[in-house]
């Protein structure tokens, strides 16, 4: 503690909540400082000369002089490594491959068989493994060089070095150790979970370890809420992810590569990995994009499919205070006829805010409540934090000391932290025991009418006068029964907490898809749901980071979320509101939200202009409905997130790579928001292809930058030539838009249909368009006319 920390301590014990914040700082300083193994006397290691290998299924085992490397090739193609005997199991980012049946939970979790083809062979002095889409080469020093099947080297792992602690055992538990790598010059890096900003990383150093920011956050501030290890690497070579499954505190340092303007004296980009633990073991899955994130989510899971109505509009505010305003604001959108999905109520609709209790003077009938929104069509979604009121006759509190449920320190003892309740403590959802209690809990939300749940508060937040603002890092945690501290289950107590409510929910209402997005998480969290971007500062910059977000955790397989439309604090001005919400129109978590004592969110308050305009949006939203459900879909099948940077399907396009402020809405739109103030042209770099402006039909060529007309009114928005998309047409019925191909091209789209949210098996069918006696020509795969009306457009350029 420095002279800093005590002044902001004094200032602080002015208020209850202020001398809390003081108090628990202390403690976890006094606790860190007593029960944290000390780093004393390290000793540096690199692996030395290798001296033998074996081939396994898979892959083999090169043994160095002072460590060991075990390479292995799974079924699908991804590429596990892992030093000092790392196997790829236990893990909390992977699960079994998916199915049709519900994700699964985190004890189903699974590892895919080797790839028996792949093995281990002497190569010029060191070893190589030769798979379907990747090439290893193991040097005898320890480096590890992947190539793609034509030989394009897509990174190169330069041998590690651990710090092992004096006198312990080589391959100890708990060494730091820092892993360097070379990549191509042109590479392009996006990823590390949610970044502001993205999504493109410039150089520079990225922490891991999952943080509340304390204020609203802009594309400056970093780490943010979810942290991953996950990158995404873009180069002519080919794409390709890494991920480097520990859960420990980290930094990556990102380098830019150089290219030496066709000289050949390019210097390639470099990533450094520093972790202050866990074991070195890292995935490579290499491909183009989309086998990427379809490798990728075979190993951690794919993304939970969202109940449909979780892709309307949904509105949200911090300090609805009243079921009387909840009532009053679903009337303004009823009144406005403006649709509307569900409503989210806070912290400020519990007792005290004490989770799983209901502040009954206030909301004094919430099942009724429920009932009468539902009628309208409009859900209720209640947040839920981690931390409990430590409270004796509270039931959460007693429920949980029953199961021993709370963190404890080295020494026995309930970690006290403080959140919103006050004094609080901490269910251990790294314990299965635990996890299973708490699901259990979400009964009661059921009962309340709630239809689904937002995780809030589980970086895990407890305030802190100085220091950091969460559990202290000697806290003792079960981490599925091997045990260790807070230091290794930090980054997986989000994700982990996620299961537990996913797992509760599925099983209280195993009829329903659960609905829960959750502010943290970790590699893998989209197994249970999606999330949104926490506390994002309004302002124009605040808007850039809520595509950016948007854009990298879809890289990382976490396709659902959304930012808080309009900002969290403070009031937008009518122009970037009504910006944010047509840029939130088109991203798969579209919310309205803003903090207590913020101004309002509702599309009225901001003038008629803006209402007539958010309706156009909303309205728009509700036509592609039918295509959202079916990205939805696409996602939960293959990884492909909805929102897609501009190069995924041409990553050799290098223009592409740097553009942060244009996506792709599936395979079919190009959405071009308006991210500034004062725009009415706006410039695009499209890519390969043939694209139609969708409000004037003008078509442009791909490969091309084009200006075209953002009017307050609308955000472009172009449609691929060939583009089949099912929209929602007069009265609800699916209808399918087909954008005329080129003339000596055909095109073509997908329709999933089915269970809105429920678990019933989907219907897909597919769409081919072409040109035919000079019309476009709309068929269903096998030739025969579709069962939907058809509108072509386009067809006259
Ligand atoms: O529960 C209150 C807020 C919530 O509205 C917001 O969406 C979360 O990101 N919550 C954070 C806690 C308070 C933040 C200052």
């Amino acid at each position: 503690m420095d002279a800093r920390d005590l002044l902001r301590s004094v200032r602080m014990a002015g208020s209850a909540r202020g001398r809390r914040t003081v108090a628990a700082a202390w403690r976890r300083e006094r606790a860190d400082a007593r029960d944290l193994p000390r780093y004393g006397a390290e000793r540096a290691r690199v692996p030395g000369a290798a001296v033998r290998a074996e081939p396994m299924p898979g892959g083999g085992t090169v043994h160095f002089a002072r460590s060991v490397l075990r390479v292995r090739v799974a079924a699908g193609g991804a590429v596990f490594c892992g030093w000092d005997g790392a196997a790829p199991e236990p893990s909390y980012a992977l699960a079994g491959p998916s199915t049709w049946s519900p994700a699964p939970g985190l004890a189903d979790g699974g590892c895919p068989a080797a790839d028996p083809r792949a093995l281990l062979e002497p190569d010029q002095g060191g070893w190589r493994v030769v798979s379907e889409r990747v090439t290893v080469r193991v040097s005898a020093h320890g480096a590890v060089e992947f190539r793609t099947p034509g030989g394009r080297l897509l990174r190169r792992e330069l041998p590690p070095r651990w710090w092992d602690p004096a006198g312990a055992a080589e391959g100890t538990r708990g060494a730091r150790w820092v892993q360097r790598s070379e990549t191509p010059a042109d590479a392009r890096v996006y990823g590390l979970g949610g970044r502001a900003a993205g999504p493109r990383l410039a150089a520079g150093t990225y922490r891991l370890w999952n943080t509340d920011p304390g204020s609203p956050f802009e594309p400056g501030d970093d780490p943010l809420y979810i942290t991953m290890p996950v990158q995404l690497l873009v180069s002519d070579a080919g794409c390709h992810l890494v991920f480097h499954d520990n859960t420990w505190d980290g930094r990556v340092t990102l380098r830019d590569g150089e290219e030496g303007a066709g000289s050949g004296h390019d210097r390639h980009g470099g990533c450094e990995l520093r972790m202050d633990g866990g074991p070195l073991r890292y995935w490579v899955v290499a491909g183009t994009p989309s086998r990427v994130l379809a490798g990728w989510t075979a190993l951690t899971g794919r993304p939970a499919l969202p109940p449909r109505w979780a892709l309307g509009h949904q509105h949200a505010r911090w300090g609805f205070g009243s079921g009387q305003e909840v009532r009053r604001v679903a009337a303004g959108y009823r009144e406005h006829g403006l649709p509307l999905s569900a409503l989210h109520l806070d912290i400020d609709h519990f007792d005290g805010h004490r989770v799983f209790t209901v502040d009954r003077a206030r909301f004094p009938d919430l099942p009724g409540l429920a009932h009468d929104l539902g009628e309208q069509g409009v859900r209720l979604v209640s947040v839920v934090g981690p931390a409990v009121k430590r409270e004796p006759g509270l039931a959460a509190y007693d429920g949980g000391r029953a199961v021993d449920a709370f963190v404890r320190d080295a020494r026995g003892r309930e970690v006290r932290g403080t959140v919103w309740p006050g004094e609080a403590v901490f269910p251990d959802f790294t314990d299965p025991a635990v996890r299973a209690w708490w699901g259990g809990l979400y009964a009661e939300r059921l009962a309340q009418g709630f239809a689904g749940v937002r995780h809030d508060m589980n970086e895990p937040v407890s305030f802190a006068a100085f220091g950091e603002p969460t559990l202290p890092r000697s806290a003792r945690h079960a981490l599925e029964g091997a045990g260790g501290d807070h230091r290794q289950a930090h980054n997986v107590y989000g994700l982990a907490m996620a299961a537990a409510g996913y797992q509760g929910l599925r099983e209280l209402r195993p009829e329903q898809r659960p609905f829960l997005v959750s502010r943290s998480g970790w590699a893998g969290m989209q197994r249970y749901g999606g999330t949104w971007s926490g506390d994002v500062a309004t302002g124009w910059a605040g808007l850039r980071a809520s595509l950016a977000l948007v854009l990298g955790l879809g890289l990382c397989g976490v396709p659902y979320s959304g930012p808080d439309v309009g900002g969290f604090t403070g009031s937008p001005s009518p122009e970037l509101y009504l910006r944010w919400f047509q840029l939130g129109a088109y991203l798969p978590f579209f919310r309205t939200h803003s903090a207590i004592d913020a101004g309002p969110r509702e599309p009225w308050e901001f003038g008629p202009e803006v209402l007539e305009h958010a309706r156009a949006a909303l309205a728009e939203r509700a036509r592609l409905l039918p295509y959202l459900d079916t990205l939805a879909h696409v996602a939960h099948r293959t990884g492909a997130p909805y929102v897609r940077p501009l190069w995924w399907n041409s990553p050799g396009d290098r223009a592409l790579r740097d553009c942060g402020d244009a996506f792709l809405l599936g395979d079919s739109l190009l959405v071009a928001p308006v991210l500034e103030p004062g725009v009415t042209m706006r410039a695009v770099r499209l890519p390969r292809g043939l694209w139609y402006d969708t409000a004037t039909g003008e078509a442009h060529r791909g490969r091309t930058r084009v200006r075209l007309a953002a009017p307050q009114g609308r955000i472009p928005v172009l449609a691929r030539a060939g583009a089949v998309l099912p929209v929602a047409g007069e009265g609800g019925a699916v209808e399918l838009e087909a954008w005329a191909p080129r003339r000596d091209r055909s095109g073509g789209g997908v329709l999933f249909t089915g269970d809105p949210d429920g678990w019933g098996r989907p219907r897909m069918e597919r769409f081919v368009s072409r040109w035919a006696d000079g019309a476009v020509l709309v068929e269903q795969d096998g030739g025969e006319e579709p069962g939907y009306a058809v509108r072509v457009r386009g067809a006259g350029s």
